[in-house]
């Protein structure tokens, strides 16, 4: 038979959803870089963003400086469309160290149970240096993203004085909920917060000491449904935010040297802008309708020959159900998705 022929035949099986299509734009400038640290005092207009932790301190997060970073996506992928519209299957995001042999390559998670308070030997961590962690971001105080800006104030009253659990915008993880949760303490709190990635260089060897104007990556494939949700509804909106955090320790204080923790340029650097060490986020997503699997707007026999090629070929595009595994469960939402209007 033609192809056009089982076009024909097949066109008349569903019909045509909302134009789906396969996007991949990378984003070259944030929308919003922030350094949230309790006592910065110019929010959002730094040359420098530095991630560091405060170890198991009394009075501060573990997480203690972090950055947030946004992306304005609404001029290449339309808002709107509500959370069931959007799924990223791949997403980068590249920031880019300004501070020269400050702090130790770790390319891997560490688990809670190898930290040590400040100032007692560090002996528990198997592999040298403190990994560069990705989360989402969770709001707290009524704020939201929408709400929470640049140069909004860092928070209010803390948990504990001076500046414990009192971020206003934290890194998160997310539940099938929506709901948000605030990892600024899972040493203190004793859990393990795993990020949706860690940041990966090419050009430095695990265990040594990162050079100035090193690139960092970032990149994660969401497996659950908490995080494919959030992100979803980000996108709906028309910004991605993420927070960036590293637990490498702030001795001798944030301002004391260069620094034994990753600082990343901002935005709003000379320098960055002149060699393009800004930070760009890179994705693959679809938009609209699973059930439009190639995105050409008709729903027909191609779509589920491709659709049934992608999963054999474990195709992330085929990941319908987004939890990282191709199976029944996949073919399942795809029939579904192509079956209705
Ligand atoms: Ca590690
Ligand atoms: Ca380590
Ligand atoms: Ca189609
Ligand atoms: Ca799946």
């Amino acid at each position: 038979m033609q192809r056009s022929t089982i076009a024909l035949a097949c066109s008349f099986l569903a019909a045509s959803g909302a134009q789906a299509q396969l996007v991949s734009p990378t984003i070259g400038t944030p929308s919003l870089d922030r350094w949230m640290y309790p006592f910065n005092g110019s929010p959002g207009f730094r040359l420098e963003v530095s991630a560091f932790g405060a170890t198991l301190l009394e009075g501060f997060d573990d997480h203690d400086a972090q950055v947030l970073v946004g992306f304005d996506t609404s001029g290449d992928i339309a808002p709107g469309l509500g959370e069931d519209g959007y799924r990223i299957i791949e997403a980068t995001l590249t920031m880019t160290v300004s501070n020269d042999l400050g702090f130790t390559y770790d390319d891997t998670y560490d688990s809670y149970t190898t930290y040590v308070m400040v100032g007692e030997p560090d002996i528990l961590d198997t592999d040298p240096g403190r990994p560069i962690n990705l989360f989402l971001v969770g709001y707290r105080e009524g704020f939201d993203q929408t709400t929470f800006s640049e140069s909004t104030a860092f928070g209010f009253v803390p948990e504990v004085e001076p500046a414990q659990g009192m971020r206003r915008a934290f890194a998160a993880q997310y539940d099938s909920a929506g709901i948000a949760m605030d990892v600024s303490n899972h040493l203190k709190d004793q859990f393990e917060a795993e990020p949706l990635a860690i940041g990966v260089t090419d050009t430095v060897n695990p265990g040594d000491l990162v050079p100035a104007d090193t690139a960092f990556t970032f990149s994660f494939t969401p497996c659950d449904q908490g995080t494919g949700l959030e992100l979803a509804r980000m996108l709906d909106l028309g910004e991605l935010r993420f927070a960036v955090t590293s637990m490498n320790p702030a001795s001798g204080g944030p301002d004391g040297g260069s620094g034994n923790y990753p600082i990343f340029y901002s935005k709003e650097n000379p320098i960055a802008q002149i060699f393009g060490y800004t930070a760009t986020l890179s994705l693959t997503v679809r938009v609209g309708d699973e059930g439009d699997f190639n995105g050409d707007g008709e729903k027909d026999f191609f779509d589920v020959s491709g659709f049934l090629t992608a999963l054999s070929n474990d195709d992330p595009a085929a990941d319908i159900t987004g939890d990282c595994q191709f199976d029944f469960f996949d073919v399942s939402a795809f029939l579904s998705a192509f079956a209705a209007e």
